[in-house]
């Protein structure tokens, strides 16, 4: 089953949006099969973030992801790594579409609140940067036939 990585950044936990963001997906339909808050060091941060390494805005990007606790997520679903992406809109939040987080919630692009991987080939490379096998939960909601025809 597909399954994408979800980060609530240190702006969007330090606001206390961590509930209203997680029930976006779990309304949506997906599953949570993973869920930590965390500290993130600036190894990982640079890993996660290394295709942007010679990006200007670099490193104010690592410095923002390491100055708050973080919370990481793996949500699953058919089409959820697309769908995700959609759910947190454009990574301006001024050009989100409203309803979608970013356009909900934010209005600058170095404080925009979540990222969500953009492939399915990235989000398993992200899967496993952020996440230990034994730290996600296969398991099947008891509602799925009420979600999935
Ligand atoms: P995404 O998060 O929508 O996938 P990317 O282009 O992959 O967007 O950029 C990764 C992150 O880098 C963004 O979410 C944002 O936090 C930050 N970022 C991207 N472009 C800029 C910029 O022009 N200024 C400041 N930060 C930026
Ligand atoms: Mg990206």
């Amino acid at each position: 089953m597909e399954r994408t990585f979800i980060a609530i950044k240190p702006d969007g936990v330090q606001r206390g949006l961590v509930g209203q963001i997680i029930s976006r997906f779990e309304t949506k339909g997906f599953t949570l099969v993973g869920l930590k808050i965390m500290s993130v060091s600036k190894e990982l941060a640079e890993k996660h973030y290394e295709v942007h390494k010679e990006r200007p805005f670099f490193p104010s990007l690592i410095q923002f992801i390491t100055s708050g606790p973080v919370v990481a997520m793996v949500w699953e679903g058919e089409g959820v790594v697309a769908s995700a992406r959609k759910i947190i809109g454009a990574t301006n939040p001024l050009s989100a579409e409203p309803g979608t987080i970013r356009g909900d919630y934010g209005i600058s692009v170095g404080r925009n609140l979540i990222h969500g991987s953009d492939a399915i080939e990235t989000a398993k490379t992200e899967i496993s940067l952020w996440f230990k096998d034994e730290e996600l939960v296969s398991w099947q909601p008891t509602l799925t036939p009420w979600i999935v025809e």
